[in-house]
C-alpha cells in the first residue's frame, strides 16, 4: 500500500543529473542531498583529484553511496591531475584522504566497484543518450569538463544545464589570495569550461556559499539526527580543521565572520531547487590565467569589456531556510526514494 506522497514521487519526473566530484566531506554532504530529493535521478558520479587524490575520490564516493544504500549508481574514475603542470598534492583541507583521515576499515574491493569506462567517456556517452535532459553539477576542478569539450565539442550544447561550485565573485581567495580552491587547481579547465561551455551555467562561488553561511548550532543540529548519514558526517567531520568551529574563527572571519559553510552544498541545491536561488547575477565571466597574484580567479565582466556573447548566472543569494532543510534531509538516510 503506497501513499499518496510515495505515489506521487514515483510518477513525478525526476531531473537526470551527473555528479563531477573530488569527493571530499562538502561533496560527501552535496551527493547525499541529491540522494535524499525525490526529483533527482543520479545517473552517473564521475571522478576527479582534488580534495584527494583521484582513487580516494572513488573510495570516498562509494563509501557515501554505502552508508545511503544506493549502490546501484554507476562511479566513474576520471582525471588524476590539472591539464597543465604537475599540480599540487591535495591540500590538507579535509585530511590526506578528503574525508577527515578518521576511517580506518578501508574497501581492498574498491576497484571492482568502480566501472571501466573512462569518465570523460561515460559522461560524453550520458549526455549524448539523453540529450538536453541532463544537468551536470561540477563540485571539483573542471578537468572533466575540459576534457569532455575537447573529445566532443557538441557535449555543453547536449547539457540541459550546469551548476559549478567554484570560482569568486569579489576576488577573494581561499587558497591564493585571489583564487577559489576548484578552480586554483586547474585554471586552464577553469577557463576552457567557462569559453566553451554555452549551455546555461549556474555557478556557485566562494563567497556566494560563505555570504550565505549556516550557524554552527545548525551544523551540530544536523549531524547529530538519528540516522546512518548523519552518524557518518559527524565522524568524518569530528578531526577535521574545516569544520572546527573554534580552527574557522580565525580564517573565514576576516571576510565573512564565524559560520559553518558546506560549500559543494550550495550548487548542488540550487539544482535541487532553483526558487532556492533568490537573487543572481547575469553576465559574462572569464579567469585570470597570468599573474603573480590571480591566477585561477574569475572576473565577472559586468560592463561587457571582453565583448563575450555568453553570460552566465553568477548566484548572489539563496534561501538558507530551504537550504537548511535539504541538508537535514540529507543526513536523514537511509531513506526510500
Ligand atoms: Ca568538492
Amino acid at each position: 500500500m503506497f501513499s499518496v506522497f510515495e505515489t506521487f514521487q514515483e510518477t513525478m519526473e525526476k531531473k537526470q543529473v551527473i555528479i563531477d566530484t573530488d569527493c571530499g566531506i562538502d561533496d560527501a554532504q552535496a551527493i547525499m542531498m541529491a540522494l535524499a530529493a525525490p526529483n533527482i535521478q543520479i545517473v552517473g558520479i564521475t571522478c576527479v583529484f582534488g580534495n584527494a587524490v583521484v582513487e580516494n575520490v572513488c573510495q570516498n564516493v562509494l563509501r557515501v553511496l554505502s552508508v545511503c544504500e544506493h549502490e546501484g549508481i554507476p562511479v566513474f574514475r576520471g582525471s588524476g591531475g590539472p591539464l597543465v603542470g604537475a599540480g599540487s598534492s591535495p591540500t590538507d583541507h579535509f585530511g590526506t584522504d578528503g574525508f577527515g583521515d578518521v576511517i580506518k576499515d578501508k574497501d581492498t574491493q574498491w576497484e571492482e566497484k568502480i566501472q571501466g569506462e573512462h569518465a570523460v567517456s561515460a559522461m560524453i556517452r550520458l549526455v549524448t543518450e539523453n540529450q538536453k535532459q541532463v544537468s551536470l553539477v561540477a563540485l571539483g576542478p573542471l578537468t572533466n569538463l575540459a576534457l569532455a569539450v575537447r573529445l566532443d565539442p557538441s557535449f555543453p550544447q547536449k547539457l540541459k544545464d550546469l551548476y559549478i561550485m567554484g570560482g569568486n565573485m569579489e576576488g577573494k581567495g581561499n587558497i591564493t589570495l585571489c583564487a577559489e580552491f576548484n578552480f586554483v587547481m586547474d585554471p586552464e579547465s577553469a577557463y576552457i569550461v567557462l569559453e566553451e561551455f554555452l549551455c546555461t551555467t549556474y555557478i556557485a562561488s566562494w563567497e556566494y556559499a560563505c555570504r550565505n553561511a549556516l550557524t554552527w548550532e545548525f551544523f551540530e543540529e544536523m549531524i547529530n539526527q538519528d540516522a546512518p548519514a548523519a552518524a557518518f558526517m559527524k565522524k568524518i567531520t569530528s578531526k577535521c580543521w574545516a569544520y572546527s568551529k573554534e580552527a574557522m574563527m580565525n580564517k573565514r572571519d576576516v571576510y565573512f565572520g564565524p559560520a559553518f559553510v558546506s560549500y559543494d552544498a550550495y550548487a548542488m541545491s540550487a539544482c535541487i531547487d532553483g526558487s532556492l536561488v533568490t537573487e543572481k547575477i547575469e553576465c559574462p565571466v572569464r579567469v585570470e590565467l597570468q599573474g603573480s597574484m590571480c591566477r585561477g580567479m574569475m572576473v565577472l565582466d559586468r560592463t561587457n569589456q571582453l565583448k563575450k556573447n555568453h553570460s552566465v548566472f553568477v548566484l548572489a543569494k539563496c534561501d538558507v531556510d530551504k537550504l537548511s532543510q535539504l541538508l537535514r534531509m540529507s543526513l536523514r538516510q537511509p531513506c526510500k526514494k
